[in-house]
């Protein structure tokens, strides 16, 4: 098949789904073709098969703002023509969702399928904003097919917008030959873990939502137990606020700030246990891959998180905010070597059973298929 996808290049966990899904179509032989503001993140090298059309936004000087959704529509329409695209599959329902539904009206004389998958901000954030929401909701209306990262986000559109559409849960996934454990000496002892310290985890883009002064006094709480280190890994506005809050607590010599990484697998494999307090998640990527490298979860069962994190298995989930019972959770992990080594083994093998890439792409396959008349 050859299919379009659209999605944040930026980092963070939807652009990452949509550029490791277009990968793998790629791989399995399919034409992809990604329409997009900059070159995705996780891309990396040359792959066969993938093709990459960049948007080049008009700037004219009356134009305080440049037209970019139209010209984003602009681009998808003519890369469909040009290339007979027979499904764009775009992330997030704002802009792409009606960015696909503008394209369709443009091209003429060829049929294609718009799929949207929602990741949750777009519905959970911006669907707060009164116009936004009527617009967020043209987009869902519009695409033949809507999939949700998980169950939660799935139920929570639909309640939202009132829709008697299917929202289709398709869960992320995970590349168990990139994210596996992989316990390096050499990794651990670069991030300060001599000694038997043990190596907390957070990766994020630090947005208010993902309560990063939870994570570190999490982290504060379990350094009063034993030796501790914490690595914070990827930037955003609370960033700052995170600086201050650690050297106020005087955590400084054992806080690491990596910033923005591509690669993660290796920091995650590193890791003894991953901090996720967030107050919405729809599924929390960061765990799955963590999960995937053999490392438990501390974090909350907001959103979709428990659908990823089976408390009791692969990690603890609290209430937002409850940081003691956090603290207790990691420590009753990291004290305990066979409860953590069960925990460990449970996380490797739920993520390669429920949330392995083949799987799951499969799944966005079939649905493409069944919008090219089962043409694969
Ligand atoms: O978590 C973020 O702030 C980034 C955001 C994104 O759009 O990349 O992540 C969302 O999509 C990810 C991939 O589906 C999910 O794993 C995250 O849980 C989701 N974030 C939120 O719902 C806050």
């Amino acid at each position: 098949m050859r299919i379009g996808i659209s999605c944040y290049p930026t980092i963070g966990g939807s652009g990452a789904v949509a550029t490791e899904l277009g990968k793998a179509l790629a791989k399995k032989g399919h034409q992809v073709h990604f329409i997009v503001t900059d070159v995705p993140f996780r891309l990396g090298e040359f792959h066969q098969n993938i093709y990459i059309h960049e948007l080049d936004t008009m700037s004219y000087p009356v134009l305080r703002t440049p037209p970019y959704d139209l010209s984003l529509a602009a681009l998808m329409a003519d890369i469909v023509k040009t290339y007979q695209l027979d499904v764009l599959h775009v992330h997030y329902a704002l802009p792409f969702a009606v960015c696909a539904f503008l394209a369709r009206s443009i091209v003429k004389g060829h049929r294609f399928g718009v799929v949207t998958t929602l990741h949750g901000t777009d519905v959970t954030v911006l669907s707060q904003d009164k116009a936004l929401y009527e617009v967020i909701r043209l987009g869902i209306e519009q695409s033949d097919v809507v999939t949700a990262v998980s169950q939660h986000l799935a139920m929570q559109t639909k309640a939202l917008f009132r829709l008697d559409k299917e929202i289709r849960c398709v869960y992320n996934f995970v590349d168990p030959d990139v994210f596996h454990p992989q316990r390096d000496a050499s990794m651990r002892n670069c991030f300060g873990a001599q000694g038997g310290k043990k190596l907390l985890l957070h990766i994020s883009n630090f947005r208010r939502v993902k309560r990063i002064d939870d994570v570190i006094r999490v982290f504060a709480g379990v350094r009063e137990r034993m030796p501790a280190r914490l690595l914070l890994v990827g930037e955003g506005p609370e960033l700052p606020t995170a600086r201050e809050l650690v050297h106020s607590l005087r955590l400084a010599e054992d806080v690491v700030f990596l910033g923005k990484q591509d690669q993660v697998a290796p920091i995650c494999a590193a890791a003894d246990l991953l901090l996720l307090p967030s107050e919405k998640e729809s599924f929390g990527l960061v765990a799955l891959e963590a999960m995937a490298c053999g490392v438990p979860v501390v974090g909350t069962s907001a959103g979709g998180i428990p659908e990823v994190v089976r408390h009791g298995e692969t990690g603890y989930l609290a209430n937002v905010g409850d940081v003691p019972t956090m603290i207790d959770y990691a420590v009753r992990l990291l004290q305990d070597a066979d409860l953590y080594r069960r925990f460990a083994d449970a996380s490797v093998r739920r993520a390669r059973t429920e949330f392995h890439l083949d799987g799951q792409v499969a799944e966005y396959e079939a649905i493409y298929a069944s919008l090219c008349g089962g043409r694969a």
